[in-house]
């Protein structure tokens, strides 16, 4: 068995020795990537290489702080419904859970109450499943009213389908959201009804929120300016160029989910229209039911977006796997992602590839035609960025309408309606004082505006 260890300075933040509790460090993790020897798997499924599932595990943990003191792969011929693991194995794991004197196993797959119950007992230690440590992470990163509510309830629906004893003593020491201490914890020995209780009344919250933010977006419909949506698996680099496009500081880290709630940015583009560019929060295999629902409503931007862009780490060995459950995802969300008129694939990371596969990808890049083009970028150097802007502009160019419209000098309210309402690419007074203007709205708005000023259409000359 090969032992990855990968120790991180973290400050310990030991729980001291439980009887009957755990007996290590909680801050202390081991990780276990089980997969299975015979594989059954359907081929239509990219593959993951074992590597950078392991790496994706131990990120997720570290996304959390914990300190990963192993990090495990864990062959398995069938799955026991009792430990998930077999005796062997668990036994093993149990020898270096003491010896690290780890207080916490992160089993990186589906546990039922009772596998997990089982595995808490045979390790001396708590185990969380792959759900319980995204909730966990989401819901130390949940910032806004909607996202800590949105994670709750996630948590209370987890909680619900799996209320057994575990190490409940421990928990209410701790503090934090969840699974690792805290309240949502402690809810584990509180009844069903309490729960479903709690959950009614974070759904009503949720719906008070969700309409305050639908009357935000209906407002900001007003305002002509598309949105421009960033979507990708976790850390592809959305909020990298997120920030190149915008010159804001988002933060942006070599660490799973650093985004979880939207960010909206106005952003110039080089034609000089502007455009609202939102960031949104990274995707992820297997993504746990509860969050789904979750990931759905952080999702309307992307949701209502005009232009999405699917940002990719072309580095990534399992690049391939990745977009597929991107895809995924946004076919979940209504979204074809084979729509290439809305949905721009982003090459991000081609700083990181060799001489070779830059030249490979280029050659793939060109085979493509037209709006199937993926843009080759690096959010880091900012090559490419002007290409992508150029995409994005020939996308909005072609959905909106261009309208000539004349008015009277001493149409003021005229003038500034049209500022508030449309994008005023043009504006021109002639001698006799008249205004010559040329707009672009949306196909909804044409017919208004044409018969409100008698605007005429203007041939899509500026389609790219
Ligand atoms: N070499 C290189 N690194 C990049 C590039 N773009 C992003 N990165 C790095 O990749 C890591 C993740 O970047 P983020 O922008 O935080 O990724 P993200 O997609 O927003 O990730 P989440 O918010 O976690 O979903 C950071 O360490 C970035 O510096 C790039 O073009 N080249
Ligand atoms: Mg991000």
């Amino acid at each position: 068995m090969e032992l990855k260890g990968t120790r991180q300075a973290s400050e310990a933040r030991s729980a001291g020795p439980e009887s009957g509790g755990p007996r290590g460090d909680t801050t202390k993790v081991v990780v276990l990537v089980p997969f299975l020897t015979r594989r059954a798997e359907a081929d239509a499924v990219p593959r993951r290489s074992l590597e950078a599932r392991v790496d994706e595990a131990v990120g997720l943990a570290l996304a959390i702080d914990l300190d990963v003191v192993a990090a495990l792969p864990i062959g398995l011929g069938q799955i026991r419904p009792a430990t998930y693991l077999g005796s062997g194995k668990v036994e093993e794991i149990a020898g270096i859970v003491a010896a690290e004197d780890a207080g916490l196993v992160f089993v990186d797959a589906p546990l039922s109450p009772v596998q997990q119950r089982n595995l808490e007992k045979a390790f001396s230690a708590k185990v969380i499943d792959r759900t319980a440590l995204i909730l966990e992470i989401f819901g130390q990163r949940a910032r806004t009213k909607e996202g800590v509510l949105q994670v709750e309830l996630a948590h209370l629906n987890y909680q619900r389908s799996r209320l057994v004893r575990s190490w409940t003593h421990l928990e209410r020491q701790r503090g934090g959201f969840g699974f690792l201490g805290g309240p949502g914890e402690t809810q584990i020995e509180a009844d069903r009804r309490l729960i479903g209780e709690r959950i009614v009344k974070i759904e009503r919250e949720l719906e008070q929120v969700k309409r305050t933010r639908a009357l935000h977006r209906a407002s900001r419909k007003k305002v002509p300016y598309p949105v421009v949506a960033l979507v990708g698996y976790t850390n592809a680099g959305k909020s990298t160029l997120f920030n190149r496009l915008t010159q804001a500081e988002v933060m942006a880290q070599d660490l799973l989910f650093a985004t979880l709630d939207p960010t909206l940015r106005a952003v110039q583009l080089p034609s000089g229209e502007r455009i609202i560019l939102s960031d949104t929060v990274g995707f992820i295999s297997e993504l746990p039911t509860q969050l789904v629902a979750a990931f759905r409503a952080t999702l309307e931007e992307v949701i209502e977006a005009d232009v999405i862009l699917h940002v990719r780490d072309m580095s990534h060995e399992d690049a391939q796997a990745q977009a597929s459950d991107v895809e995924g995802v946004l076919g979940d969300l209504d979204i074809d992602p084979q729509d290439h008129q809305r949905v721009i694939e982003v090459w991000n990371k081609i700083d990181r590839l060799s001489e070779d596969d830059r030249t490979s990808l280029f050659n793939t890049v060109e085979r493509r035609e037209g709006d199937e083009r993926p843009v080759p970028v690096s959010a880091l150097t900012g090559e490419g960025v002007e290409g992508l802007l150029l995409a994005i502009s020939r996308r909005l160019a072609r959905d909106r309408v261009s309208l000539k419209v004349d008015l009277e000098a001493s149409d003021g309210e005229g003038l500034s309606w049209l500022y508030r309402h449309t994008e005023v690419m043009e504006r021109r007074q002639d001698e006799e004082g008249h205004l010559h203007l040329a707009v672009r709205v949306p196909p909804d708005r044409a017919e208004h505006i044409e018969r409100r000023f008698g605007g005429r259409r203007l041939p899509a000359s500026r389609r790219g």
